[in-house]
């Protein structure tokens, strides 16, 4: 049978079958060398002396590393408009990394009960005006677009240790609040974890919730590439006099013509600037 991960502890996997019927299954020992198993992954399994196995992996559709989740449709990044504060630069940087990963980036705006400020007001409104799906929630007024939005997807919460996934999550289900608790408790509070592996059914979907994270890692992003990853650029790309142009310096710069005329917002490009100068830098370093 094919059946998906939607949960791994230690050496033991939980699989959703397509009759939506979880069980656990242990791993082939030829299938362990191979790459590690994410939750998300679609397996073949089968019925070995009344124990399920996990035979073989599908080939993966794409992979976030941070949570390790496979075949993931989009990355909801959960941005808060107070405490903490509201950052393009984050938003910015967390879009290129998952627009690199293959992945839909989603932005959900929290906590817009606690009132927002002209400046934030207006760095949402650029958002709002751009490619990227944007959702605003209020704790205690849920917007059904976002149960909408997760129905017959995987998706992954992404964002800051405090902008709400979890209260989003709990509001999208009442019944997952105690299996946040339950996780929270298990991993203990403070502790590192480089690696969530499960998929929540959550609005007729699977959700990945994670922890805040502490860094947010571009070392897999050449210079060349980071272009290709910010929305806003899409419809420029290719356009630039040279075709190896990554937008900071050269004349005849499409995506540069385009900041100036205000198509494209500025601190996008501001922000876009900055990671494409780390990349430079690292570059240098060890090239
Ligand atoms: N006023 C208000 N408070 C909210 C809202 N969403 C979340 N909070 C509060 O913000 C705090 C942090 O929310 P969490 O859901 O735990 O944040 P998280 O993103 O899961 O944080 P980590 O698990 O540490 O990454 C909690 O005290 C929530 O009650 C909101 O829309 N409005
Ligand atoms: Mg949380
Ligand atoms: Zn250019």
């Amino acid at each position: 049978m094919i059946a998906r991960i939607v949960k791994i502890v230690s050496k033991e996997y939980t699989l959703l079958t397509d009759q939506n019927e979880r069980v656990k299954a242990v791993l082939m020992g030829k299938v362990r060398r191979q790459d590690a198993p994410a939750a998300g992954d679609l397996v073949e399994a089968e019925i070995v002396h009344g124990q399920y196995v996990i035979q073989k992996i599908l080939p993966r559709r794409n992979r976030l590393y941070r949570p390790y989740v496979a075949n993931v449709d989009q990355a909801i990044i959960v941005m808060s408009v107070v405490d903490p504060d509201f950052s393009t630069a984050l938003i910015d940087r967390l879009c290129m990394l998952i627009r690199h990963a293959g992945i839909q980036p989603l932005l959900c705006v929290t906590k817009c009960d606690l009132g927002i400020s002209e400046e934030t007001e207006a760095r949402i409104r650029e958002y709002e005006n751009g490619p990227m799906n944007v959702i605003r929630t209020a704790k205690g007024t849920l917007d059904p677009s976002l149960a909408k939005v997760l129905e017959g997807k995987i998706s992954v919460l992404t964002g800051q240790s405090g902008a709400g996934k979890s209260t989003l999550l709990n509001e999208l289900d009442p019944t997952f609040h105690l299996a946040t608790q339950e996780i929270s408790k298990a991993l203990g509070r403070g502790k590192h974890t480089t690696r969530h592996n499960e998929l929540h059914p959550v609005a007729g979907g699977l959700v990945a919730d994670t922890p805040g994270f502490s860094s947010l890692d571009f070392s897999r992003i050449s210079a060349r590439e980071l272009g290709e990853d910010v929305m806003e650029f899409e419809p420029y790309i290719g356009k630039c006099r040279f075709n190896d142009c990554v937008h900071q310096n050269e004349p005849g710069c499409a995506v540069k013509e385009a900041v100036e005329s205000k198509k494209i917002p500025l601190i996008r490009y501001q922000n876009y600037l900055s990671i494409l100068e780390m990349i430079q830098q690292r570059r240098e370093k060890y090239i």
